[in-house]
């Protein structure tokens, strides 16, 4: 069962492309054999960071992939997309099918989707990502009070001429706070000498500074500065790994399960990352309950060493559709133990909320 429903942040969020608040979350239910799993599609509402939006995911899952899944045995979450593989792109739409495949495996084996996946720690660190602000002052007192909140980085959006002022003078105001910056593409190479500046603001990295796709331009610009680049939107897929690990284009990466079609391949990522010694870290689409739930046990895994973009429940919604809420505390997150995602869905609020469904089989 394919459900949207409009969830509105309590505040905008803006990136260098746009701003959004009014979100339109997917929600997936596989059944099979008395058992559910429940997934998220990650997709936004426009095609800023990514070609897909909840418009096409809704097509490609309606249309493609939920009609060829459904019916079929699957070994293992990732063979539910098998009858698909032919299917270009569309990731995020892919990934929502794995990953409520993933869950679904989970609760028929009566563990948790951390202990599924191989998870190992009971917390996970976690930041947060602060979009764009109008003035300095607005975005000093939203540092400060995710900082009194307790979390372990903050994650600032940039674009050009909301950049190296901006967090010169947030470095100022507060000298010792692990920083990192998020530019999603704004920039291009002609701007290497103001990216440069990045090196003495003491930055945990910068992440995707260049286009969606440029591994030849990111290897350049690493070069020309010590800041770690992370790639978030260049990779989609192990080869995308691959080639940014053969060219140097990055030393840190944004695993994202929707992104890169699956908790499969992200559990991939992770492994290829782990053997060189490289952190990865979960980054976030501003999901609702049921996506934090996949990211934070996805991020119990031993590689994810840094601080992921999993903040609490409220610091997006007056109300999450799962109970327990999810919450940070000195700057971690506890990983749910209970069976599947281990949280209650909402479902009643779920389904008053719901503006849109299909059933299949
Ligand atoms: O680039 O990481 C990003 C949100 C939407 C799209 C892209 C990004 C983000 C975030 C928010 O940074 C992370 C979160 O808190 O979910
Ligand atoms: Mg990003």
């Amino acid at each position: 069962m394919l459900r949207e429903i409009p969830l509105r942040l309590k505040e905008y969020f803006e990136i260098s492309s746009g701003r959004r608040q009014d979100r339109r979350i997917l929600l997936l239910t596989l059944y099979s054999e008395g058992v559910e799993g429940w997934s998220e599609c990650v997709v936004g509402e426009d095609p800023a960071y990514s070609y897909e939006t909840t418009g096409t995911a809704w097509h490609m899952l309606t249309e493609y992939i939920l009609p060829s899944i459904v019916g079929r045995d699957a070994e293992a979450p990732e063979d539910i997309l098998a009858p698909v593989r032919w299917v270009r792109g569309h990731n995020m739409a892919k990934a929502s099918v794995e990953m409520a495949g993933w869950d679904l495996a989970a609760r028929a084996d009566g563990v948790s989707l951390s202990e599924k996946l191989g998870g190992d720690r009971d917390v996970v660190p976690v930041g947060v990502s602060i979009g764009l602000k109008a003035t300095d002052e607005e975005l000093h007192e939203q540092v400060q009070g995710y900082l009194d909140d307790g979390y372990a980085r903050v994650k600032i959006k940039i674009k050009p001429g909301r950049d190296i002022e901006m967090l010169a003078g947030l470095r100022e105001r507060f000298p010792d706070a692990p920083f990192m910056a998020d530019a999603n593409s704004a920039y291009s190479l002609d701007d290497v000498d103001r990216l440069e500046e990045l090196d003495a603001l003491d930055l945990m990295m910068i992440e995707q500074p260049l286009s969606y796709d440029d591994f030849f331009d990111h290897a350049r610009l690493q070069e020309r500065i010590s800041t770690p680049v992370c790639l978030d939107e260049s990779i989609k897929s192990e080869g995308d790994l691959a080639l940014a690990l053969e060219m140097g284009s990055c030393q840190i990466v944004n695993v994202k399960p929707g992104r890169v079609g699956g908790l499969g391949v992200s559990l991939r990522l992770h492994d290829t990352m782990r053997v060189r010694g490289m952190a990865v870290w979960c980054g976030g689409m501003l999901e609702s309950g049921v996506g934090r739930a996949h990211n934070v046990a996805l991020a119990s895994l031993p590689g994810f060493t840094l601080p992921g973009d999993i903040s609490a429940s409220r610091r997006y919604w007056e109300r999450d559709i799962v109970t327990p809420e999810f919450e940070v505390e000195h700057g971690v997150m506890r990983v749910p133990t209970g069976v599947g995602l281990g949280v209650e869905l909402d479902l009643d609020r779920i389904r008053g909320l719901t503006v849109r469904e299909a059933a299949f089989g």
